[in-house]
Parts: structure tokens; sequence; C-alpha cells
């Protein structure tokens, strides 16, 4: 979508001058802003009271030294971030991702999309997101237990329950969680919930492990009910084999889809059978493999080792769940050709400006990240109301409440677009739903940061 409005573009090109070389961040940006126009001519007050000049600057960003020895005693050096976006409406909150290509763009773009996700959610959390541009690929236990305690060390200064609560992201799942918690646990002597996605035994709460992949089909449900489909009988094709593509999975077969393929980030696999969900389990969790395993075991799959190749797999419903960026232009026309009704997104930013325009403009069901993977988030604010309370709710009690949250979201970001002059964009829909409560916490807060 294009921005019209010369007051937003300003804005951008400002964002773009402070922000040199820092494209998803530009990107994220750019897509927020091409949406808000019709709620700055409404709302003459934000402009008045540079809420969108305030909102598009994080409040603080960290940037830190992680040093570690590794197996062979070799000193080590990654660099770690948190970047704490806005605190209007609650603490920051918002995962860690540990993956070789992550920078302050990178860190920065999560930061900002997770202010309107975590608004959308209706709890009460700020947004934020941090990392390290370490590559748990290849590295032994020792290792990553390591360089957790080492990035932990830092950021543990940082954090704290009522202030800025991490959790999981890419290469950040329940073991890097333990690690992490037990450093921080260690290094203040608290027993809070001040990191979410935490194991059982130590204050974790049921259903965040599934929760991202769940609320996505949830939101996706409510999606395909809109136009009286359902997931039933349908194909469904899910990019990445990490959280949140395996939970994903599962609901969506509950719901009585077939889903046909799965990648990681080096190719591929078709199974028309349907993927076995065990089977890609044991290879990507238990033994940190390679998805390319599955075809040597599963006769009658394949394996195509190409993994941005995975959209040309005719689909009813797409869901991508691997990483930013994931989905072009041309795929996105593959799709469309092949029928596929629905596009859901489970990563953050999937799809590419051009992709997502074309599915708005061909009439696809389109899911924007900040409502379908809120899912994730919200169950984190459940976590911690539950460490809060020194509680623990039943796993049937959390997955009604997300599925709540989810149905929510989906009531919100449509009632939004309609208000708004864009029925069915829930692009528009999510993006205003969200901005529009952190903009009243900042308006009614003065402009003291
Ligand atoms: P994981 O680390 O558990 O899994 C990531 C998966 O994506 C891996 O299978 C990885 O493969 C694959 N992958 C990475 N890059 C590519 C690529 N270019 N093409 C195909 N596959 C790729 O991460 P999560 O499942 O937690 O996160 C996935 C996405 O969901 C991210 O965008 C994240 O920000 C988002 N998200 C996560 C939430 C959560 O609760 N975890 C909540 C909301 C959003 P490989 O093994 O080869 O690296
Ligand atoms: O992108 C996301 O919403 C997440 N990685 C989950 C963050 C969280 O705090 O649970």
């Amino acid at each position: 979508m294009k921005i019209t409005d010369p007051y937003l573009s300003g804005i951008l090109e400002q964002v773009c001058e402070r922000n040199p070389c820092q494209p998803e961040f530009q990107q994220a940006v750019a897509e927020v802003l091409s949406t808000l126009s019709p709620v700055i001519h409404r709302r003459p007050e934000l402009r008045e009271m540079g809420v969108i000049e305030r909102l598009v600057e994080p409040e603080r960003i960290i940037t830190f030294r992680v040093s570690w020895t590794d197996d062979k005693n070799k000193v080590q050096v990654n660099r770690g971030f948190r970047v704490q976006f806005n605190s209007a409406i609650g603490p920051y909150k918002g995962g860690l991702r540990f993956h070789p290509s992550v920078n302050a763009s990178i860190i920065k773009f999560l930061g900002f999309e997770q202010i309107f996700k975590n608004s959308l959610t209706g709890l009460p959390i700020g947004g934020a997101k941090g990392g390290a541009d370490f590559d748990p690929k290849g590295k032994s236990e020792w290792e990553i237990m390591r360089f957790c305690q080492s990035f932990m060390t830092e950021l543990s200064r940082h954090i704290g329950a009522d202030t800025d609560i991490p959790a999981g992201d890419i290469g950040v799942g329940s073991r890097e969680v333990g690690y992490l918690y037990g450093q921080y646990h260690r290094v203040r002597n608290e027993v809070t919930g001040a990191i979410t996605g935490k194991g059982q035994s130590y204050g974790g709460s049921h259903v965040r492990p599934e929760a991202t992949g769940y609320g996505l089909c949830y939101f996706t449900e409510e999606m395909l009910g809109g136009i009286g489909e359902s997931f039933d009988g349908k194909r469904v094709v899910i990019s990445g084999a990490g959280n949140v593509a395996v939970f994903s999975h599962e609901k969506a077969t509950e719901l009585g889809a077939k889903v046909v393929a799965m990648s990681d980030s080096s190719g591929y696999i078709v199974d028309e059978d349907g993927v076995q969900l065990d089977i890609v389990r044991e290879i990507k969790e238990k033994k940190r493999g390679r998805i390319s395993e599955y075809a040597e075991r599963v006769r009658g799959s394949v394996y195509v080792p190409d993994s941005a190749g995975i959209w040309n797999v005719p689909c009813d419903i797409a869901l991508p769940c691997a990483t930013q960026n994931e989905l072009g232009l041309l795929s996105a026309k593959e799709l469309v050709k092949n029928g596929c009704m629905c596009v859901a997104e489970g990563a953050n930013m999937p799809c590419t400006p051009d992709a997502m325009d074309y599915f708005l403009e061909n009439g696809v069901l389109y899911g924007p990240a900040k409502a379908a993977n809120a899912g994730g988030v919200a169950t984190s604010a459940l976590e911690m109301a539950q460490n809060s309370m020194r509680y623990t709710w039943k796993f049937s009690k959390v997955d009604a409440r997300l599925r709540d949250i989810m149905v929510n979201i989906y009531k919100n970001a449509t009632a939004a677009a309609e208000e708004y002059g864009t029925p069915g964009n829930l692009v528009v829909g999510a993006n205003i739903a969200g901005f529009n409560k952190v903009a009243d916490a900042m308006l009614s807060h003065g402009i003291s940061y």
C-alpha cells in the first residue's frame, strides 16, 4: 500500500534518514504509516501532540557485547540487543531471537511490530524485542548454555517482571529460555515471571509452547468462517518446521485440514498423504536435523532443496511460519493462480509489501502477522498473570482464553477496517485497532518521553 498523505510520508522520510541501512525497520514503519491516514484525519490531536513521530522512535536501545568460550576454549564474541520500543500501555514485552542475521534493523522492525500486536491482544503489554547474532546451529549443549549465561548476565540489569519481560523467538526455544532464566534467577536472586515460555516445573504456563500456532489457526478459522468456510478438508502449506509451524500443523490437522508441505531454511518437503508431524518433530526438535531427512524416511514424499519454492505447492490455505520476507510477489502470484483462498501469517512480516498488495487486490483472505500470530505473546501475558498470582491455570482454561483473545482480535480488526472505510482489509483494521489504544495512552501521559 502507498503512503499518499504528505504528513505521513514526511515522517517516513525522516525515519529513513535517521535509520539508514535498516531496510526491515523502514519496511515495517512504511507498512503501518500506509494505513494510518484515516486516523490522523479523524483525530487532529495526534498530529498536534507528535504521537506518530514519538511512536517511530524507540524509547531505549541497548546493544551489548556477549563474550563466551567455545568447547575448544577459544573466546567468541557476539552482539546482543534489546530494543525497548514502547511502554505506554504496559511493561516492555517481546521475544529474543538468536540467528546469525540478527542486526539493529531486524530487532527494531520486530520491536515496532510488537507494539501494535501486543496492544491488539487487549492485555497490558508494551512492545520490545531483543536477540543476538549468535548461531545456535552446530553448537554443543555446553556452548549454548555458556552463551545464554553470558547474554543474560548483561541483559538481567535491564529487565524485570514489571519492567521488561523477554521470551523466545527464532533460535530461542524452551532449552534456551531455561538457561536464560537460570542465569537471571542466579544474578538477581529473584524467582519471578521476568521471562515467559518457561518450563512448567518452574513457572511456565500451559499452552505457551502451542500458543502461537494454535492462535494462528483460531484466527484463520475466524477469517474462513467470515466467508462460510473452515479448515475442514482443506490443503494447507506451512513454511518452517519450528515452534510456530509445528503447532500450526497440529491445530490445522485437528480442525480437519491436510498439511501437504513444510520446510526449513534449506528446502521443503511435500507429502501428499499429509506431512507426519511426529516424524518432523523427531527430526527437527530431538535430533536438531534437516527436514530433508523426512523424504529419506517417508516413502512417497519428496524433498526440494529450495525453501522459497514451497509456495509453488498448490494449496487452499498458506501459513508462512518461518521468517521475514520469505514470500515475495512471484510466490504470491503462484499461490493465487493455484487457487489459494487464505494466507495467514505465523511469522513476523513474512510477505513482502508487493506480495501483500497482490493478495489484497486478488480477494485472498489475508491475516497480517500483528493480528494472526498474537496468540504467543498473549499467552505469555497470561503466564505473567499466573506468575504474579503464584498460581497455575489448567490447560483447558488457558486454551479457552487464547481462543477468546484470537476471536476478539479478529472482531476488533474487522470492526476497525469497517469503521475507517476499508471493510475486509485486516491490514488496515489490525494496524488502526492496535494503534488507537497506544495513541490514547501516549496522549494521556503527556510529552515526557
Ligand atoms: P524456530 O527457531 O522454532 O523455527 C524457525 C523455523 O523456520 C526453522 O524450522 C527454520 O529452519 C525455519 N526457517 C528459517 N529461515 C527460513 C527460510 N528462509 N525458509 C524456510 N524456513 C526457514 O522459530 P519460531 O517458530 O519461534 O519462529 C518462526 C517465526 O514466527 C518467526 O518469524 C518469529 O518471529 C515468529 N513468531 C514466533 C513466535 C513464538 O512464540 N515463537 C510468536 C510470534 C511470531 P532452520 O532449522 O533451517 O533454521
Ligand atoms: O513475535 C512474537 O510475538 C514472539 N516471539 C513472542 C513474544 C512473547 O513475548 O511471547
